[in-house]
């Protein structure tokens, strides 16, 4: 039998020496309504690859089956988690999950499909292979609730298609939320029904830098580019999501990054006769939202619409990157300051990020943004994603929000993974997989009361250099399996070497699935 090769590693594990042979025979048991989901899943996954029915039913002997139920144990804590703990026992005479709720019973199959060889993974039928599942004993469940894959869709576009597989891929390893970060300078990627032209006009810039961005002098390839997602592909990708136990979080950037907005309505920007492009080179703009209350109004029309479609408590406004050259020379901007007693161009922003969080809030989602969230005075009530530094998220931690940690340093997945001499054109930086794998979203420098504030991780595939899908899984992985076993295994059962060792079955696992892997380490 093969060596157990599980990625992430569950928190407990007992091999029992036995073997359970999936055949036709195999039904899939659903014995709560709640195990209905789950059990669904595992069929497909079963049945692609060996052929076999896998039918889904709610009553059937246990022996020879695989057996799914799910105690209720439903209650969300104040950000919304559910506790995602299963136990999974697989013998010679069949499997058995079970576990707190759907979304356990949706991790506790991702472990059960890496018992199995790895042609499980085959999105065609595949014969002549045993399809027999390591006995195990499994006790499990994550060392954080926020386990994130950051995706941008903005500086290059991932069509329906290419996104659900990364969602499928990133379930894969057990992450639980992928934030979508929508709208951009370079395209705004979402159909909105009541601004049309964010799409019509906005999803398009006339051309692209060539290479970095900072060689001058830049050289463009002259072509138009754009793509968006429709509400209908919205719709669809959430239920591809959601049937993985997959939260999408949305992101529309805001009131920087917002010149693709401003080019399609002038009148967000705050010199409206000076007609904005959407751009068509990558680093920051000087454009920002002009902060009047019609502009208000247009990005909270959008948030509905938004939220309409997402499901997600929380919802990310962005807030990164927001120079504020234009508020300082707009008679307007600074009108609206004084007449509000806001001090400087922070609490202008601060002000602009209340009025999102009260709005969201009266929807009943909870908002999330940017570090630069906290200049100015944190909304009440915000979440915080900490990607500059580390003391921000122990800042926010101090201040009382929950906080996401995405640093920079350690999860910017556009970051080089090798040598750049060697490697694609990427953005800058330094981030082999063995320093994700030191990655910590707590601190040792944080009181308990900190740590308890850091709801988890996410790391970022900003797409600037990242124009292809297989570019994009290459940047990836296995990165993201580092990245993965942090958030969920238990630091005391964490070890470089011997996830090196498990790489090895994922790799399999990747490959049956054609990932175009990094090779390294
Ligand atoms: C900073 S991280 C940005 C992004 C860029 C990224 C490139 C953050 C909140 N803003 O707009 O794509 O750097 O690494």
């Amino acid at each position: 039998m093969m060596p157990l090769s599980l990625i992430p590693r569950p928190a407990t594990i007992r091999e029992n020496g036995q073997a359970f042979q999936l055949t036709a025979a195999v039904r899939i048991v659903a014995e709560t309504p709640g195990a209905a989901k789950a059990a669904a899943l595992l069929s497909s996954y079963l049945s692609t690859p060996t052929g076999f029915a896998c039918p889904v039913v709610t009553d059937a002997p246990r022996k020879g089956n695989i057996v799914l139920s799910e105690s209720g144990l439903n209650e969300q804590d104040d950000a919304g988690f559910v506790r995602e703990k299963y136990s999974l026992v697989v013998t010679a005479d069949g499997v058995r999950l079970s576990g707190n709720n759907s979304e356990s019973l949706l991790r506790g199959v991702q472990t059960l499909r890496q018992l199995f060889p790895a042609a499980l993974f085959s999105p065609v039928r595949v014969d002549g292979v045993e399809w027999t599942a390591t006995g195990v004993q499994i006790e499990d469940e994550p060392a954080y609730r926020w386990r994130g894959m950051m995706l941008d869709v903005s500086r290059h576009f991932f069509s329906k298609e290419e996104t659900c597989r990364m969602i499928e891929l990133f379930a894969q390893q057990k992450f639980n939320r992928v934030h979508i970060h929508l709208t951009d300078d370079q395209g705004w990627r979402i159909e909105i029904k009541k601004y049309p032209k964010l799409t019509t006009i906005g999803s398009i810039r006339e051309r692209t830098v060539v290479g970095h961005h900072s060689t001058k002098p830049r050289q463009y390839d002259e072509t138009p580019y754009g793509g968006f997602f429709t509400q209908e592909d919205i719709r669809e990708i959430v239920a591809f999501a959601t049937a993985r136990g997959v939260e999408l979080v949305p992101e529309i950037d805001m009131p920087g990054h917002m010149a693709a907005a401003i080019c399609a309505y002038p009148e967000l920007g705050n010199f409206p006769k000076n007609q904005v492009e959407v751009r068509d080179t990558w680093g920051i703009s000087y454009n920002i939202l002009r902060p009047t209350p019609e502009t208000m109004n247009f990005m909270k029309d959008v948030l509905d619409e938004v939220m309409d479609l997402f499901p997600s408590k929380f919802i990310h406004i962005g807030g990164d990157e927001a120079r504020k050259d234009e508020w300082e020379i707009s008679h307007l901007a600074q009108k609206i300051m004084a007449q509000h007693s806001l001090k400087n161009e922070e609490e202008l922003q601060a002000w602009f990020s209340k009025q999102m969080n009260d709005f969201i809030k009266s929807r009943g989602r909870r908002m999330i943004g940017w570090d630069e969230i906290l200049e100015g005075g944190l909304p009440s009530g915000a979440a915080v994603m900490s990607w500059r530094n580390e003391e921000s998220a122990q800042h926010a931690a101090q201040c009382g929000a929950d906080v996401v940690a995405a640093y920079s340093s350690q999860v910017y997945f556009d970051y080089y993974q090798a040598d750049s001499a060697t490697e694609p054109l990427a953005i800058c930086g330094d981030l082999p997989t063995e320093k994700v794998y030191r990655f910590s979203p707590v601190l040792k420098s944080m009181t308990d009361d900190e740590k308890a504030h850091v709801m988890g991780g996410q790391a970022q595939l900003w797409s600037e250099y990242i124009s292809t899908l297989s570019y994009l899984e290459y940047m990836a992985f296995p990165r993201a399996c580092a990245l993965a076993e942090k958030l969920w295994t238990p630091l005391t059962a964490c070890n470089y070497l011997d996830f090196l060792q498990r790489l090895k079955g994922q790799r399999a696992r990747f490959g049956v699935q054609n990932v175009n892997q990094h090779p390294l380490p």
